[in-house]
């Protein structure tokens, strides 16, 4: 077994991805140890090199799984153009995802973790492929960016929901294509919760300033399997006690070994 570096390639894009295992697997012959594994997925403007994203997979490998960190389309190192991605892009992909995993050779139990646009992706993903996943760990899930597309609220900004505009732009030169809202406004969580019935940890601040902290309550109360661990006053990305993060996902994960 080593850690590696790869692109998986689906539809002619590539899908930038990094494959690590738990040190004690690195050793040992490639063909002698099989592991469970997470696929690790960012959020929106995201990518696999953030704090959280590494300090999430590295706790995993710690705690005995391998991890696959991949970018979706139009973020990191991925192919595409960040202003042309749209969620229904990142559900095709990630099924695409999912599949490469589930075929790798050493793998037993497979399981989903995803930051914000990500732990929504992890979500509806779950309801897609519900069968595949022994747990999953949507990490402030943004469940909100459907209802803001049908509301016309996205990105700090509202528009016309009936009438949306060809450009979504904010400060920093961020700009987005209105197919962005309009893929998003075809996209119901409700039933991707209801898809899936297996474990589900969800870990969110109550002061997030990006996604709010109601995503989770709702969420939680919707699965029929779900736990939440509450972060008290960090950020989106909890810049502050991401060590607490990391204790919840160590702690669930070690009971999904038993
Ligand atoms: C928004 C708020 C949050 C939004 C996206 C996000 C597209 C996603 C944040 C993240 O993934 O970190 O209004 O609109």
């Amino acid at each position: 077994m080593k850690d590696s570096e790869f692109y998986i390639t689906y539809d002619n894009l590539r899908i930038h991805a990094k494959l690590d295992f738990p040190a004690e697997l690195l050793s040992e012959k490639e063909d002698d140890r099989t592991c469970p594994l997470v696929i690790v997925v960012h959020g929106f403007t995201g990518h696999m090199e953030e704090t959280h994203i590494v300090g999430v997979a590295r706790t995993l490998n710690e705690t005995g799984y391998a991890t696959l960190r991949v970018e979706m389309y139009g973020h990191g190192k991925s192919d595409g153009e960040f202003k042309d991605h749209t969620l229904l892009k990142w559900m095709t992909q990630m099924m695409a995802v999912i599949d490469y995993a589930k075929a790798l050779p050493f793998v037993t139990d497979l399981f989903l973790c995803g930051h914000s646009q990500g732990g929504l992706l992890t979500i509806l993903a779950a309801g897609m492929k519900h069968e595949v996943f022994k747990a999953i760990i949507p990490l402030a899930p943004a469940t909100m960016i459907p209802e803001g597309a049908r509301n016309g609220e996205l990105l700090g900004q509202t528009f016309d929901p009936e009438n949306i505009p060809d450009l979504l732009t904010r400060e920093e030169g961020l700009v987005l294509d209105g197919n962005y809202v309009r893929a998003a406004q075809m996209v119901y969580v409700e039933p991707a919760i209801r898809r899936y019935r297996g474990p589900v940890l969800i870990v969110h601040a109550d002061t997030d300033e990006a996604v709010p902290y109601q995503c989770a309550l709702d969420a939680v109360k919707l699965y029929e399997n779900a736990k939440l661990v509450t972060i008290p006053g960090d950020t989106h990305c909890y810049d502050h006690h991401l060590d607490q993060v990391l204790d919840a996902v160590k702690a669930f994960m070690e009971e999904m070994k038993a």
